[in-house]
């Protein structure tokens, strides 16, 4: 099998952080080939660490933040998006636990607060792209 989801997959797993108006994106700085595009921040999950365990201290690491997780959002099919043949990504809700603004510690070179209605508009990585509509969605039902 070439695309989709499934076991023998590895885990990335990826956060949209919201405040009352908006979500936080992140450009990020490496590798060359990804660099410049936006992303929910996240990374991969290690061996033996869940999925929570693992955006919180992704989240901790890349962007000196503390995060309360939400409920997951999931793909249209149900389960987690399809990043390429070796990975795929699990997707949270969260929200920031104190009042310390997120600070890029070098997993990105930007972050931006964006209006769900402006989410369409950045360059984002092809994998995170088929998100967006999902979440704007779920932030107009919420
Ligand atoms: N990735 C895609 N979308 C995201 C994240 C956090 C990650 N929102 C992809 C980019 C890399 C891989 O997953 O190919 C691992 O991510 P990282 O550990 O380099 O952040
Ligand atoms: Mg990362």
């Amino acid at each position: 099998m070439s695309t989709g989801t499934g076991p023998g997959r590895q885990l990335v797993v990826a956060a949209v952080i919201t405040s009352d108006t908006a979500v936080l994106a992140a450009r990020r700085s490496y590798p060359p080939s990804l660099a410049g595009k936006w992303e929910f921040p996240g990374g991969k999950a290690e061996p033996g660490e869940g999925p929570e365990q693992a955006l919180v201290r992704e989240l901790a690491e890349e962007l000196a933040v503390e995060v309360e997780l939400g409920t997951e959002i999931t793909a249209p099919a149900g389960g987690p998006w399809p990043i390429d043949e070796r990975l795929e990504l699990r997707l949270w809700w969260a929200r920031l636990a104190s009042d310390e603004a997120p600070r890029p510690l070098g997993s990105h070179d930007r972050l931006s607060w964006v209006e769900p209605d402006d989410l369409p508009s950045l360059d984002w990585l092809p994998a995170d792209r088929p998100m967006i509509g999902r979440i704007r969605q779920l932030w107009q039902g919420r």
